[in-house]
């Protein structure tokens, strides 16, 4: 039947490094391609199927699909993502008589989500922003100490305070901190993170420097800026011009590109590694929470008075306003907590996103718990465990992806976020993917259907 209207939606996966976006859409596109209401409901009926499911062509680089299934199908876990990914499709639903839905999801690298800090056209901003993280959290304080310093002392010139920045940026990366911006000390613009090959020992004074000596606080090495706090910018006024013109050329080349793809976004999904955050320590939170203020400050800065009113009257049906209408906050990996804790995932994800949740301007939000490829069973409710194909042994020696599944020790989830942890004082082990050999099955999930079907309820057509 000819369809009249189009439910077309672009749609951004956001998060920090390693939080589950590219196994996320690598189900959910297995899920719509092979469509199976028995293991991923549609709309408000088990009857309700997906049909006539239609790759599209996309103007950037394309969501490599069947490459990440195949990695899964084979019990890995896709490889790292380094660029930023499209896909677009086109279905109908049984359950809609008129209209056929047309998704494009963004997939952006985590790593340069720590550029939202530079949302701000202002140098300045992106200086004092980021300095105040620094001062706020003690790791960051305790590693960029140093840096500070430097930039305080009136003997310094702008090869030392790069030199003494790139020093605290290869220090963060190899804390696994999130927040290193400019992006592409971490992640260049090759698509590569930096290398330790090469170097002896690994002491982490030499590992930092090694790092420090082959990675640019910039584009390029002649193109490198640091931040400086107003006290220096005072002391060194032609470096801090000349920064905050290397500043506006990064933001131009870089992260621009990416904000517009982010900006053009009608929804998003926005994951949360409750597990991992958990099991790193109290820093991560800070982290998270930081940037994911910043982007939604970002990319919701409040509705100008028009389209506030036009939202009121949400009238008429067919019209879609600009900007996010929707977000959708999923703690990803539940499968790596136990099955009796959801209601405490759930909770902290609550309590995690509530803050920014309150200052987003008609937006419609939603709180999921999902584990896009449920890779753990419960054996047993009453017990702390699972079994599933954990990647290290008791005595943490690793394990083949091919070994059989075992059954291993969960920590319980707190109710609330405690006032302060410490990195591993929660354990939630790592395990390979379950994923069904039959190679048009798609994988176990759980609240990969709720986020879908949040997303595609709205009421503005094309
Ligand atoms: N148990 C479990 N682990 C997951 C799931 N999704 C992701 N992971 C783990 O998280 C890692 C990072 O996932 P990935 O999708 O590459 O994260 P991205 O960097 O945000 O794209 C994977 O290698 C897995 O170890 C899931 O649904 N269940
Ligand atoms: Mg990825």
């Amino acid at each position: 039947m000819l369809k009249l209207t189009k439910y077309k939606r672009r749609i951004g996966i956001v998060a920090l490094a390693d939080s589950g976006k590219t196994v996320f859409l690598t189900s959910l596109i297995n899920h719509l391609i092979a469509h199976d209401p028995e293991m991923f409901q549609v709309g408000d009926s088990r009857k309700n199927t997906i049909r006539k499911f239609k790759t599209l062509p996309v103007g950037g680089e394309e969501f490599k699909y069947h490459k990440f299934r195949d990695y899964l199908a084979n019990g890995k876990w896709p490889e790292k993502t380094k660029d930023r990914y499209q896909y677009r499709c086109e279905f109908e639903r049984t359950d809609w008589a008129f209209s056929n839905a047309d998704l494009h999801f963004y997939d952006f690298p985590g790593e340069r989500l720590a550029d939202v800090l530079m949302s701000s056209p202002r140098y300045e901003d992106w200086c004092d922003t980021l300095l105040e993280h620094f001062d706020n959290d003690s790791e960051y304080r305790e590693i960029t100490e140093t840096f500070v310093k430097t930039i305080h002392d009136r003997s310094s010139d702008e090869s030392i305070i790069l030199a003494a920045y790139r020093k605290a940026l290869a220090k963060l990366t190899l804390n696994f901190k999130p927040l290193i911006s400019p992006s592409t000390f971490l992640l260049d613009t090759q698509g590569q993170y930096p290398s330790l090959e090469g170097v002896v020992g690994n002491d982490p004074e030499i590992l930092s420097d090694f790092i420090a000596e082959r990675r640019a606080s910039g584009l390029t090495f002649d193109e490198q800026f640091a931040p400086l706090s107003k006290r220096a910018r005072q002391s060194f006024p032609d470096l801090a011009k000349r920064f905050a013109k290397r500043y506006s050329e990064y933001r131009r080349i870089l992260v621009d590109p990416l904000f517009q793809d982010l900006a053009s976004c009608h929804q998003l999904i926005v994951l949360v590694d409750v597990a991992r955050i958990l099991s790193s320590g109290v820093g991560a939170y800070d982290d998270c929470q930081q940037i994911l203020r910043q982007l939604m400050g970002f990319l919701n800065p409040g509705l100008s008075i028009f389209q506030k009113f036009y939202r009121a009257l949400s009238l008429p049906l067919n019209w879609r306003p600009g900007g996010v209408s929707r977000i959708c906050f999923v703690a990803s990996k539940a499968d790596l907590t136990h099955p009796s804790d959801t209601d405490k995932l759930l909770l902290l994800l609550s309590s995690m996103v509530r803050r920014v949740e309150a200052d987003l301007d008609g937006v419609e939000t939603l709180q999921v718990a999902c584990s896009a490829v449920k890779s753990t069973e419960c054996p047993d409710l009453s017990q702390h465990e699972l079994c599933g194909r954990a990647v290290h042994d008791e005595t943490g020696e690793f394990r083949d992806p091919d070994d059989p599944k075992m059954i291993y020790r969960v920590d319980p989830l707190p109710e609330r976020w405690p006032m302060s942890w410490s990195p591993n004082e929660f354990i939630f082990p790592s395990v390979y993917p379950l994923f069904p050999n039959r190679k048009d099955s798609p994988p176990e999930q759980y609240g990969l259907d709720t986020v879908f079907n949040f997303l595609m309820n709205e009421k503005f057509w094309e």
